[in-house]
């Protein structure tokens, strides 16, 4: 899968492009992730890329004409492809927002900076807004990144088998259990005996006991949307 990100910071993003899980795939081609700096499409000496807005008010606002232009210069790929704008006012990102943009064969994502885009990139050019979630970024290139791992994780052969993406929890749409390695005592702290005891239908249950307990506690909301077996209501029912 290919993305195309556009930006005014394209060097906020190399650690994010040579490291881990995005890096190794890109290395293996299953990914590839272009920059555009929209400053290379700014007219004139300044190569001015914001302006102030109409009607007044305090900021400024990113240009049309540059972000337009850097879109029609795009290398044409064959496929499916959206434009998504990153920016609060957009969609809520979440994992079933993730699984459907990874169908795409290409997904150009354009950063907000300062106060925002002119609507007419959006209104002329945008399939999608996209926010990830409710707290004040700077721009739009740390969430073009959250949106890149999570969609290209679900990209076939990115993940090797070490994580399956069906064993997720929040595909599960629960929160995880707790996870424990060695040493088996860390200051005063005990690794819960039942993992230690090699009793694997005994884990299992202890584990699932204590996912759906976290996520009761912590983010009953998503208990809500889960679909609960008869063993999981029975969990939820036993005390502690
Ligand atoms: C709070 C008033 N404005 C900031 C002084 C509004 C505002 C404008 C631009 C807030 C943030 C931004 C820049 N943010 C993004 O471009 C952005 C974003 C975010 O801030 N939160 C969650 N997801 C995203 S996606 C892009």
């Amino acid at each position: 899968m290919r993305f195309d990100v556009l930006t005014l910071f394209p060097g906020l993003f190399a650690p994010f492009l040579e490291q881990g899980i995005v890096g190794r795939s890109i290395a293996q081609g299953l990914l590839d992730v272009r920059l555009t700096d929209i400053r290379d499409y700014a007219r004139g000496a300044h190569r001015v890329t914001d302006d102030r807005p109409y009607g007044g008010g305090s900021g400024m606002v990113m240009k049309v004409g540059p972000i337009v232009r850097a879109l029609r210069d795009l290398e044409p790929v064959e496929g499916t492809e959206r434009i998504a704008l990153l920016s609060p006012q957009g969609r809520l990102f979440d994992q079933d927002l993730a699984w459907e943009l990874s169908t795409l064969d290409r997904l150009v994502l354009v950063c907000g900076r300062y106060e925002g885009i002119d609507e007419r990139v959006r209104e002329g050019y945008a399939d999608l807004e996209i926010s990830i979630g409710d707290f004040v970024l700077s721009g739009g290139e740390v969430a073009a990144m959250a949106v890149i791992d999570a969609v290209g994780r679900l990209v076939p052969g990115v993940l090797g088998c070490e994580d399956s993406n069906r064993e997720d929890s929040f595909e599960e749409g629960l929160l995880e259990h707790p996870h424990y390695t060695r040493p088996p005592v860390f200051e005063e702290r005990s690794v819960p005996e039942i993992l230690l005891s090699g009793d694997h239908e005994k884990i299992r249950l202890w584990r699932r006991a204590e996912a759906l307990k976290r996520t009761r506690e912590r983010r009953p909301d998503l208990l809500e949307g889960a679909h609960l077996s008869e063993e999981d209501r029975k969990l939820l029912r036993d005390p502690k």
